[in-house]
């Protein structure tokens, strides 16, 4: 079966995170790139595709024409980790999956989710909140030093989800972490960003 796939998006996070999965996943795909700040996606062409009004969003395209759409970054994610078992961007078995998820939901919750939080406050002038926010995601991915410190990549000896939830949130934060105190991070940070698929998916959207 034979399935066209295009992802509509912009340049920010929650996009960047679900094009480094595809391509990770070597997922053939093309990019419809939604002007956000031309309001395109509040257009009622994109309404069409995804009713709430919000980027990314996945069109997955039958033989016959007919679409189903895929929302939700991390859905995304997790549809290009199941199509492409053989990358194992989710784990070779029940306990690596355990840890890719750990780590997933631990770049989730403790970092994307307050960022999300933080530029939601910021906008609505709650300028307080939105720096606790900061404060919390340089805390969480300080201490993130540590999952790298002995493995390769975050879930373990394998590149996975967790790695590419990881790598966006740190690329947008990275000018407030202080690295002198992040070897292990550091390192982590170029090995991921040499990769030839995450540098294809940090670009789709230029
Ligand atoms: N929970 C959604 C959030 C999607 C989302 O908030 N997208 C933002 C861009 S990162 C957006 O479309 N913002 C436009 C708006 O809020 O008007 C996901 O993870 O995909």
């Amino acid at each position: 079966l034979d399935h066209q796939h295009i992802l509509y998006g912009a340049r920010t996070g929650n996009c960047l995170r679900a094009a480094v999965a595809l391509e990770e996943a070597g997922l053939p795909h093309t990019i419809r790139k939604i002007a956000l700040r031309r309001g395109e996606h509040k257009g009622a062409e994109f309404l069409a595709i995804n009713p709430l009004g919000l980027v990314p969003a996945l069109a997955v395209v039958d033989d016959s024409g007919g679409q189903t759409i895929i929302t939700e970054s991390n859905a995304i994610m997790f549809y290009a980790g199941e199509w492409a078992k053989d990358a194992h961007l989710l784990g070779v078995d029940l306990l690596s999956r355990a840890q890719v998820l750990e780590r997933f939901f631990y770049f989730l919750t403790e970092a994307i989710a307050p960022s999300m939080a933080g530029f939601k406050l910021g906008g609505a002038g709650i300028t307080d909140g939105a720096r606790y926010c900061d404060a919390k995601i340089a805390e969480s991915l300080t201490f993130a030093d540590n999952f790298v410190r002995s493995n390769l990549f975050m879930a373990g000896e394998r590149f996975s989800l967790a790695d590419i939830a990881a790598y966006t949130i740190i690329a947008a934060h990275q000018e407030k972490l202080d690295w002198s105190v992040l070897p292990s991070l550091d390192a982590w940070f170029h090995r991921v960003g040499e990769r030839p698929a995450v540098q294809r998916g940090m670009s789709a959207f230029n």
